[in-house]
């Protein structure tokens, strides 16, 4: 009985692990964002539909108010410089317009000096490329942006 029972557990825990597995992310993009308003990686490319983890860790040093952090990955065909000029007017909103929160595949939130954030998500399955970048006011006008390939 005993036995029998340590087998079904461990059948489970082997299930369980399984689709954990499944879930696992295949690519993970480790991003950073500085006092230069500028991100380390600039591109990237994923399998169409595969599930991605993306990071990213604001390491500069001046304040959240003047020099915050996010990160916005934009649907395909979406303008990054109109989701720019829109999240400017979104302060209250972290600068993430609800209006146009389906332009977005995925975000991290706004961060301050020495904050990190994360973000695990489906890729499209559509090939192309796919606009991110920082909506925090000028930040994607002084060029924190980027772009993720889905090919
Ligand atoms: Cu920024």
């Amino acid at each position: 009985m005993k036995i029998k029972e340590f087998s079904l557990g461990l059948a489970f825990s082997l299930l369980c692990a399984a689709s954990l597995d499944a879930q696992v992310a295949k690519t993970s993009i480790e991003l950073s964002g500085n006092d230069s308003m500028k991100f380390n990686i600039t591109s990237f490319t994923v399998k169409p539909g595969e599930v991605v983890y993306v990071s990213l860790s604001n390491v500069g040093t001046l304040p959240k108010s003047v020099m915050g952090h996010n990160w916005i990955l934009l649907k395909a065909g979406k303008d990054g410089a109109a989701y720019s000029s829109a999240a400017a007017n979104a302060k209250d909103e972290d600068y993430e317009p609800k209006a146009l929160a389906g332009d977005v595949i995925a975000s991290i939130g706004l961060l301050g000096a020495r904050q990190n954030g994360e973000v695990t998500f489906t890729a499209p399955t559509v090939p192309g490329n796919y606009i991110y970048l920082c909506s925090f006011p000028g930040h994607f006008q002084a060029g924190m942006r980027g772009v993720m390939t889905v090919k």
